[in-house]
């Protein structure tokens, strides 16, 4: 029998409008590279990464959605296995951070409750065609109890750091499940 690669399998899913850079965010992920050219993704793709942390080998398997309309009701099927969710709005673009409050009802509505959530501002290589104050999105980070972090694609800033975060922060609730009070005896 073939051995077992990794300790634990993780499953994290991109969402947000179309055109924020979810795909070109998990390339620089997963192959350290990055594409100028726009390919909206059909439907959903995945990448696969392992990661060491804490010891233990995390297989890491990342859904990415498709942010167009037409392929919503395929795309929101896949919030139910998910154990963490980036939410992508574009620095530049302000209809992409007033959607932010509609992806975090989908999550709401087809997403497990303990899911663990993140937010992204993509873009930040971008300065000069800033939209949205990075306090902002901090604000409403804050208000969902979320973590935040400005991030780009293109020049690799804080990619890796947030793909990181969100699989310890979903380690840290595996590890240490919490016990119902009504079964501690
Ligand atoms: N300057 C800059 N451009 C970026 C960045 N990330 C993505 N882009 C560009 O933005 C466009 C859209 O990127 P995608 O990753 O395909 O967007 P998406 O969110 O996957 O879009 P859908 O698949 O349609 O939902 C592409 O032309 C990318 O080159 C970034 O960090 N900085
Ligand atoms: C924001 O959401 C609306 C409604 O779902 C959608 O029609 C619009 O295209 C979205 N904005 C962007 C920038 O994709
Ligand atoms: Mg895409």
């Amino acid at each position: 029998m073939a051995k077992k690669t990794y300790d634990l399998l993780f499953k994290l899913l991109l969402i947000g409008d179309s055109g924020v850079g979810k795909t070109c965010v998990l390339f620089r992920f997963s192959d350290d590279a990055f594409n100028t050219t726009f390919i909206s993704t059909i439907g959903i793709d995945f990448k696969i990464k392992t990661v060491e942390l804490q010891g233990k080998k995390i297989k890491l398997q990342i859904w990415d959605t498709a942010g167009q309309e037409r392929f919503h009701t395929i795309t929101t099927s896949y919030y139910r296995g998910a154990m963490g969710i980036m939410l992508v709005y574009d620095i530049t673009n302000a209809k992409s951070f007033e959607n932010i409050s509609k992806w975090l009802r989908n999550i709401d509505e087809h997403a497990n409750e303990d899911v663990e959530r993140m937010l992204l501002g993509n873009k930040c290589d971008m300065e000069d065609k800033r939209v949205v104050p990075k306090a902002k999105g901090e604000q409403i980070a804050r208000e969902h109890g979320i973590r935040f972090f400005e991030t780009s694609a293109k020049a690799n800033i804080n990619i890796e750091k947030a793909f990181l975060t969100l699989a310890e922060d979903i380690l840290r609730k595996v590890g240490a499940p919490s016990i119902p009070v009504e079964q501690i005896s």
